[in-house]
């Protein structure tokens, strides 16, 4: 009965985020910066999740010739996100709407003066959100879900655990909420499910995607890391993000503390350093950022396959095959 509310049915886990969006499995792919381009998107999005392409700090130009590439790599929907941070804020904006792609996620800000160009575009905007506050704000500008991030996921992070997060917004919003922050397999989905939410949004389990195009050192780091293996830099700037504890993150973390360190010559410090990682394999000068769940994550395999091993977790684990159950 419970199940039926949460619209989970017996055989296969169906939400209402599966009608809504038309994707066989309730699983988003992260927008991850410099990382999350057609490649992945595509093989996501064809292995029956939702794809996202990051649109990070790259201009429009360069996202209308993923999204052109994306369209010829699957017939199946896919989305864009808009990091709203970016210097071309603007001109990615008006790109997804030109393009009509899917779905549209947000990060890192408030989306809703962008949202109702979306909207009339047909466009599904689904923003993350790190509180219940911005998740209200947003589902009365129109949003057709929220992605409820905790805490510890990779990246930009806010301070509330998805634990915590997850089932305040559900019950501020009348609207689905995907969780995203902390989940790397079945048993992750089905707790997220729990606090009623009908979908997730995985990242760090996505970098080893055969797919995904990340440098080799990144996707090494990810299989080798341990569960105490990140840190938080930046909350000295405001944006705190998450990331694998190298030397450079704690060198980071050093001149944070240091006042003789102005935030200029710490944003400097910083500039580039998610490329130097995602593309260069740079290790010492790379931000490998990483959710905290990296030592969950053991395999490199192909898209299709993550997606239907977690769901085959899921629905063993919502069935009642409790881990603690012998
Ligand atoms: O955006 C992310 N993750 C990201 S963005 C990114 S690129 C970057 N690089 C260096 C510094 C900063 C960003 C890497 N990873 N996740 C989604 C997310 N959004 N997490 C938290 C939020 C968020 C935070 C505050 C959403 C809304 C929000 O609203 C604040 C306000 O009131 O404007």
């Amino acid at each position: 009965m419970q199940r039926e509310m949460q619209g989970v049915s017996e055989k296969m886990i169906k939400t209402p985020i599966c009608e809504l969006l038309g994707i066989e499995y309730p699983i988003f792919q992260g927008g991850m910066a410099w990382i999350a381009d057609a490649n992945l998107a595509a093989a996501v999005s064809n292995g029956g999740g939702l794809g996202i392409i990051s649109a990070m700090n790259a201009d429009g130009e360069w996202l209308r010739a993923e999204i052109k590439k994306a369209k010829s790599m699957t017939d199946k929907p896919f989305g864009v996100n808009i990091m709203l941070m970016s210097p071309h804020v603007e001109e990615v904006a008006k790109i997804v709407a030109e393009e009509k792609v899917a779905v549209v996620a947000t990060g890192a800000g408030n989306p809703t003066k962008y949202m109702k160009d979306w909207i009339a575009a047909g466009i599904k905007v689904v923003p993350v959100v790190a509180s219940t506050a911005m998740a209200k704000l947003v589902a009365r500008n129109g949003a057709a879900a929220v992605i409820a991030e905790g805490g510890e996921s990779g990246g930009h992070v806010g301070e509330v655990t998805t634990m915590a997060l997850v089932p305040q917004v559900c019950d501020a919003v009348q609207i689905p909420v995907i969780g995203a922050g902390g989940i790397a397999d079945g048993r992750g989905v089905a707790a997220v499910f729990m606090l009623g939410a009908c979908g997730v949004q995985l990242g760090t389990r996505f970098l080893v995607a055969e797919e995904c195009g990340v440098s080799r050192t990144y996707k090494d780091k990810i299989l080798k890391a341990k569960d105490i293996d990140t840190m938080t830099t930046g909350k000295r700037l405001g944006h705190p993000v998450r990331t694998l504890k190298t030397p450079f993150a704690k060198e980071f973390l050093k001149k944070e503390f240091d006042s003789s360190v102005s935030d200029e010559e710490l944003e400097a410090f910083g500039a580039g350093s998610l490329y130097a990682a995602a593309v260069l394999g740079d290790e010492k000068k790379g931000s490998f950022m990483s959710g905290q769940i990296a030592a969950m994550v053991k395999k490199e395999q192909p898209a299709a396959d993550i997606i239907r091993e977690i769901f085959e977790e899921a629905e063993q684990v919502l069935a009642g095959g409790m881990k603690w159950v012998k």
